[in-house]
């Protein structure tokens, strides 16, 4: 029998291996059980995960990805022909910005790349926006089997759970803050949808403490000032901006309680082992937005030229765009 938590197949026989279970009658394997009441993470380190990426042809794949991590998708959303996207976590920025601009920017991403996306949901698990849409095209195609796909933590499980509690569905997979918490594709029958594990992994080195990327909601932070700034978000990711005599500003878009300091960048440099980080160094003469996955946006403004260093920690991807990307064209 397979867990209901993780897909995984129940055995009592190994402790460090999965699907670890004291009892196989029990719903949940030892290692699910302990993340859902303990919130506990005790996993063996070395498992393998099945990606089922075999979809039927007549199948409805819907994308599951946030805003910040959309532009890091593209290759996989080049991949599949007709497909369906749904950004979730939108309760992380809708205070601070307003759905017609990400709609904008969106879609400047897609015709850029040349991309045909049937339906684009805009949602959030947490502050259930747009969950009703969502299960009115699910419900509309309830003959068509359905997969939930993407990136692992991006809350393809969240979403399963919310479209079946809505529609009085009782489902047992696992939501978690950890890493590949699905590892086989679970299938609910009433909705003809498949949860699925997801396609890109391990994405998180584990000395990062990924809890900072999912619950919180994201603020606006403003340094700005003559000359020399640098900023070092949780030694993540370390920028420096050097705007002589004119007044320009760095500005971030990310988690509000993530570790924000001003700092010295040569005495970071001399105490900091760089091996870690990738180094980026450039001149611009307007308004630039870094994008980080996983992270946020970083946007930078001055009325003259200016000049950027970062170090960004090798596990993050990052992309540079140049103008304001809310009103691109
Ligand atoms: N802020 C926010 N976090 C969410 C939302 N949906 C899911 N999460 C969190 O994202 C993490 C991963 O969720 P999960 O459903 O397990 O993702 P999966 O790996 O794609 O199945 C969990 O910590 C969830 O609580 C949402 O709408 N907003
Ligand atoms: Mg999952
Ligand atoms: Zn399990």
């Amino acid at each position: 029998m397979d867990c209901k938590g993780c897909g995984n197949i129940k055995q009592m026989k190994n402790k460090n291996k999965i699907g670890y279970s004291l009892n196989l009658e029990h719903e949940y394997c030892f290692f699910c059980f302990q993340i859902l009441h303990y919130n506990k993470d005790l996993r063996p380190q070395n498992y393998q995960i099945i990606i089922d990426n075999n979809f039927n042809q007549d199948s409805i794949l819907f994308l599951v990805t946030t805003i910040e991590n959309l532009l890091f998708d593209i290759k996989l959303i080049k991949k599949y022909k007709y497909l369906n996207l749904i950004i979730n976590k939108s309760d992380k920025y809708l205070r601070i910005w307003n759905k017609d601009k990400i709609l904008n920017f969106i879609n400047w991403i897609l015709k850029k790349e040349n991309i045909n996306i049937k339906n684009i949901f805009i949602i959030s698990c947490y502050k259930n926006n747009n969950i009703d849409s969502l299960q009115d095209y699910i419900l509309k195609n309830n003959q068509k089997i359905k997969y939930l796909i993407g990136n692992v933590n991006m809350g393809k499980s969240s979403i399963a759970h919310k479209i079946s509690k809505i529609s009085n569905i009782q489902i047992k997979n696992l939501i978690s803050k950890y890493s590949n918490t699905t590892q086989k594709s679970l299938f609910i029958p009433e909705l003809n949808l498949y949860d699925t594990p997801g396609i890109k992994h391990n994405i998180y080195n584990t000395n990062i403490n990924n809890t900072i990327f999912n619950h919180y909601e994201w603020k606006q932070f403003v340094y700005q000032n003559k000359d020399i700034k640098t900023i070092n978000i949780d030694n993540l990711f370390i920028i420096n901006m050097v705007s002589e005599n004119t007044i320009s500003s760095i500005i971030l878009y990310i988690n509000k309680n993530i570790k924000l300091n001003k700092i010295n960048f040569e005495k970071w440099k001399m105490k900091n082992d760089i091996k870690y980080y990738n180094n980026h160094k450039d001149v611009y003469n307007n308004e630039i937005w870094i994008i980080v996955e996983n992270l946020g946006f970083i946007r930078l403004k001055s009325l003259k030229s200016y000049e950027i260093s970062f170090f960004i920690k090798k596990e993050f991807n990052y992309k540079i765009i140049k103008g304001d990307i809310w009103n691109k064209k």
